[in-house]
């Protein structure tokens, strides 16, 4: 055999054994396994479709767009798929990041495409018969767009859907999207439940692999950002990020996601002129501070000439921030902005400013905030958790969505499942995003999204931008459980397309990640469809949150968490409203708070959130308050085994590896939530002393030892 087919089959053998291998998966594939397909008419149709892919121009970007459609093809079709300079012929995949730069034939053949209706980022995918025979158009504006074009044509490949007559066209709906990490320099991970950082720490390689393959993963949904250190950046080591020797690490990292279209962002210590550059003062107004930030914002920019901007936490859980000098957040913001502004770089500063002292932490961000709007500079972004307190399982939305008509607003959620179960329990959170999403603010009448807060469409202020926080880690599976990745997937998936629906993406993604097997499918997505509710029902129903230790935050400690639940021995609640509470529920537009306000229409799954009941406080369905806590503690403990038993049925239908791990876990979640059952009603009936109509709550239950305070 000559050397170059010999290389070929190589190539293909290397390609084909890890992927078609049934008996173990490691998870590190995660969405993009691109199994090879059966013999069949589906095979010889994306064969004849898809014979050669045709790069007429070059980029870095198109490079990776290529080689990962030439993955891709080469493994599902099971022969390889080669790119080619120039224009492609028959079953060509043509790559065209700029339509005035494409031949005539191909220009032709997008007749009737308004190519500049796919902005900056879209894409359109097309079926066209040329002179040169039929081909599949990849054409956008950019060489992003193609990329993005491009792991679109390989889900709808993997997913098994036509592609004789492809005709689809999308683009972005929120213009920055984006991912963070709590990663320290020292190599641990804040909130990280999947082993060390990747980028941080003694041993890690930079680049790495995992750096590409990571970056893959996140183009393939879209994301276009990541800041890659924690937002905890002034203190300790952590001081460290903007000194020379880890920007310059930063920089070595900032080009492998850049050649996937992923800007490299870091967060910044407020205090940084000070703790690294040995002046005073931090202090915003100060010329030299001022002067401090625009020298190393240059120099960032020498080494990372694409540098997106910084995430700022100031003024928070023990971080510096402008306060300290008695300036104000926007102050603190815009100099910062300043230094960013000519090299077009963002700020993306954090609304999660509270002091724990304070009556009503829901109430502290908007109390921080509402004065300012109109004062942040253009760059600037106001980066908004999805709820007021901090990532409970259940939350209304923060109310400073629709309240800051003059600024630029970024929705922050988590898929690092802090308080809801980490790396034990299974939680699909994407239906919780959506509901954060399609909340109506009322902002400017019915019809206000959160959603139109980020995009534009309800505000005067220049669109904003999502983000999310995803600690993942050296684990191969990268979040440590392997169907956490649902909310990976689900998070990019979503803030490319708010509008899909969560279970249609939940579906994407088992095809994607297990197989489309109908029992697999239907079996899988009704685990992680149930899963936030059941979670929900043993943890904290009804909106009461916040029951955690003060430490990890994964085990019930209700007896520490007095200022969240309030309960004492004759009800239980927050009572945030305005004729006798914090007052809270006026921080919302009026039919808004209206709802939130009246104990008849406030939704039952946000009651103790918003009032504090009596324990006999009947609720719609005829129980009283804390005969349907006790029923949900137990209903959830039930349920999760019932997610375990369906997991069981799957033995055999799913590859080894993946099956044990998951069955683990899942098993340990029963533990784990019989012991929130245990524990939470025990609290509840030894405040009220009102038994369990049913007599199940166990009064010898002992109390794990939890020495966190609060
Ligand atoms: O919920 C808290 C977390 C902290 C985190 C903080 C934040 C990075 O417990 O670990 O700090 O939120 O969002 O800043």
């Amino acid at each position: 055999m000559p050397i170059k087919n010999l290389l070929k089959f190589a190539l293909i053998v290397v390609l084909l054994v890890p992927m078609g291998n049934a008996q173990g998966e490691d998870g590190y594939a995660a969405w993009l396994r691109y199994v090879p397909l059966d013999e069949g008419p589906i095979r010889t149709s994306y064969r004849a479709a898809a014979a050669q892919i045709a790069l007429p121009a070059d980029s870095v970007v198109l490079r990776s767009a290529a080689a990962e459609l030439q993955r891709g093809l080469t493994a599902m079709l099971a022969r390889e798929v080669p790119v080619i300079d120039g224009a492609g012929g028959d079953g060509a995949i043509i790559l065209v990041p700029s339509l005035a730069e494409a031949d005539a034939a191909v220009r032709e053949a997008l007749n009737g495409i308004d190519v500049e209706s796919l902005g900056p980022e879209g894409f359109a995918l097309r079926s066209a018969k040329t002179s040169r025979g039929r081909h599949i158009i990849i054409a956008a504006n950019s060489d992003g767009g193609v990329l993005y074009g491009s792991f679109a044509l390989l889900r709808h490949l993997q997913l098994g859907q036509r592609i004789d007559d492809l005709d689809v066209r999308q683009r972005p709906r929120i213009p920055l999207r984006v991912i963070n990490h709590w990663d320290n320099l020292d190599g641990s991970v804040e909130r990280g439940y999947a082993g060390g950082s990747i980028f941080w720490g003694e041993g890690v390689p930079s680049p790495d692999q995992r750096h590409t393959d990571y970056a893959r993963l996140l183009a393939s949904v879209g994301i276009h950002g990541i800041c890659i250190n924690n937002v905890n950046a002034g203190k300790g080591r952590n001081v460290q990020m903007l000194s020379r020797a880890y920007l310059q690490r930063a920089a070595v990292i900032a080009e492998r996601f850049r050649a996937y279209g992923v800007r490299l962002y870091l967060s910044a210590g407020f205090d940084s002129p000070r703790a690294l550059g040995g002046l005073e003062t931090a202090d915003p107004l100060d010329p030299k501070v001022r002067q401090w930030w625009r020298e190393k914002t240059e120099e960032i920019y020498e080494l990372i000439p694409d540098f997106g901007g910084f995430v700022v936490k100031a003024d928070s859980e023990g971080q510096p921030g402008p306060y300290v000098y008695g300036r104000n957040h926007a102050e603190g913001a815009n100099m910062l902005a300043a230094a960013l502004q000519p090299h077009s770089g963002i700020v993306m500063w954090r609304a999660f400013v509270y002091d724990s002292k304070g009556p009503d932490r829901a109430a502290m961000a908007s109390e921080n905030f509402l004065p300012l709007d109109g004062d942040f500079a253009e760059n600037v972004l106001v980066q908004i958790k999805n709820g007021p307190i901090d990532f409970q399982v259940r939350e209304p939305v923060h109310p400073l969505f629709g309240k800051l008509p003059a600024t630029r607003a970024m929705l922050e959620l988590q898929v690092t499942q802090e308080y809801t179960g980490q790396d034990v329990h299974l939680c699909y959170l994407v239906p919780m995003w959506k509901e954060a999403l399609d909340f109506d603010t009322h902002a400017r009448g019915a019809g206000s999204s959160v959603t139109g807060v980020l995009d534009g469409s309800v505000h005067s202020a220049a669109p904003g931008g999502i983000t999310a926080v995803a600690n993942l880690g050296r684990d191969r599976n990268w979040l440590g459980h392997h169907l956490h990745m649902a909310n990976l997937y689900g998070y990019g998936r979503l803030a490319w397309a708010p509008e899909l629906d969560a279970r249609e993406i939940a579906e994407q993604w088992v095809r994607l990640s297990f197989s489309s097997d109908p029992v697999v499918l239907e079996t899988i997505v009704s685990m992680l469809m149930d899963s936030r509710a059941i979670y929900e029902r043993y943890t904290s129903p009804m909106g009461l949150g916040v029951l955690h230790e003060g430490g990890p935050h994964f085990d019930p400690a209700p007896h520490i968490r007095y200022a969240y639940h309030k309960a004492d021995s004759r009800g239980v609640g927050f009572d945030r409203t305005r004729a006798t509470g914090s007052g809270y529920t006026s921080l919302y537009h009026r039919p808004v708070a209206q709802v939130y306000e009246t104990l008849e229409t406030c939704p039952e799954e946000l009651l103790l959130f918003f009032h504090h009941v009596p324990y006999t406080h009947r609720l719609k369905n005829g129980k009283t308050v804390i005969q349907h806590l006790y029923d949900s503690y137990y209903a959830g403990v039930e349920q999760a085994r019932r997610l375990r038993a369906k997991w069981v049925s799957l033995e055999g239908k799913i590859d080894d590896e993946r099956y044990e791990h998951v069955l683990d876990r899942l098993t340990r979640q029963i533990d784990h939530a019989a012991h929130w059952r245990d524990t939470m009603t025990l609290f509840f009936f030894q405040l009220s002393g009102i038994a369990d109509e049913k007599k199940r709550v166990r009064s010898d239950y002992r109390l794990r030892h939890i020495n966190d305070s609060q």
